[in-house]
């Protein structure tokens, strides 16, 4: 797992170079969800495939640009879904944005995810790993190397509310609850970059990120295998919780097809039990 590790780290770095040197603008293709391909988006799953398609322990990749799998190793061990730069739409405003990568033993599904990483392009390069044995490992890249900062602990209440999807389509406990938060002192931090987003939840000590089912998506809009499965490790890891509009754990989510979707939250104990009290799905 260690070479997966290290070679997340190399890529991460030439991504980052990519995005700040390269063209912003659309390419003439669309990915599977239908939505038009940035040029960066087409280049950072390149530079990705290329990094993982010598290494034999990885069995597959899945990327969120592409439709299918990939095949590798037929010896290999592991699966590695990834998003190559979600939040690309952001880049040309000078947002944050981030690549997700899911690791996979076995099935695609959450109980077979055996690590999570993601890397944070921002002011700084930050990287960060959780696998079952660890909470999330928080690294910082100076000069092209990732230096160790800490292991990373969510609050069991924190005072971070990011309230994704279009409001105008929530249903009407949704909005209450995140009335109710915002009632309560809670801060708005949402930048419609989930990676940071949810990245300054983690080091902020905790609160709530919510991705609902609406109107006009039912089945929300975040992936997965790709985005949703990685981040709720991560958050368990962390001593939080990551769950469905029907309480349901995200680990245990079984996806019928690659790209499938789900409704989302994500958040330290008191936010997300306060959910399920809103969803009424106390378990
Ligand atoms: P893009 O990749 O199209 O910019 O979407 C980013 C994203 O998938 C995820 O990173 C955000 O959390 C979410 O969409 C924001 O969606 P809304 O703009 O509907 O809140």
């Amino acid at each position: 797992m260690q070479t997966i590790f290290d070679t997340i780290k190399k890529v991460a770095i030439k991504i980052d170079h990519t995005i700040k040197t390269e063209d912003l603008g659309y390419s003439d293709s669309s990915n599977t969800s239908g939505e038009e391909q940035l040029k960066l988006d087409v280049k950072c799953d390149f530079l990705i495939e290329e990094a993982f398609k010598d290494i034999s322990i990885v069995k597959a990749l899945v990327s969120e640009e592409k439709e299918g799998v990939m095949e590798l190793h037929e010896g290999g061990k592991y699966t590695i879904c990834y998003d190559p730069l979600d939040g690309s739409s952001l880049a040309d405003v000078n947002l944050s944005v981030g690549t997700i990568f899911g690791i996979y033993e076995g099935e695609l599904k959450g109980e077979n995810l055996v690590a999570s990483a993601y890397v944070v392009y921002g002011p700084r390069i930050e990287l960060m790993i959780a696998t079952k044995e660890s909470k999330p490992m928080h690294y910082r890249a100076q000069e092209g190397l990732f230096d160790f900062i800490d292991e990373v602990s969510l609050d069991e209440k924190g005072k971070l509310n990011a309230p994704g999807g279009t409001q105008q389509h929530w249903c009407d406990y949704h909005k209450t609850f995140v009335d109710d938060l915002f009632a309560e002192g809670y801060r708005l931090r949402y930048s419609g970059g989930m990676v940071p987003d949810l990245h300054q939840i983690l080091l902020k000590g905790g609160g709530i990120f919510s991705y609902p089912g609406t109107s006009d998506k039912p089945d929300g809009k975040l992936r997965q295998l790709f985005e949703v499965i990685p981040f709720a490790f991560m958050y368990e890891q962390a001593g939080g919780q990551a769950i469905n509009d029907k309480g349901m754990r995200l680990m245990e989510l079984v996806p019928a097809h690659p790209h499938d979707t789900s409704p989302c939250f994500f958040g330290s104990n008191y936010e997300i039990n306060a959910l399920k009290e809103a969803y009424g799905v106390q378990n």
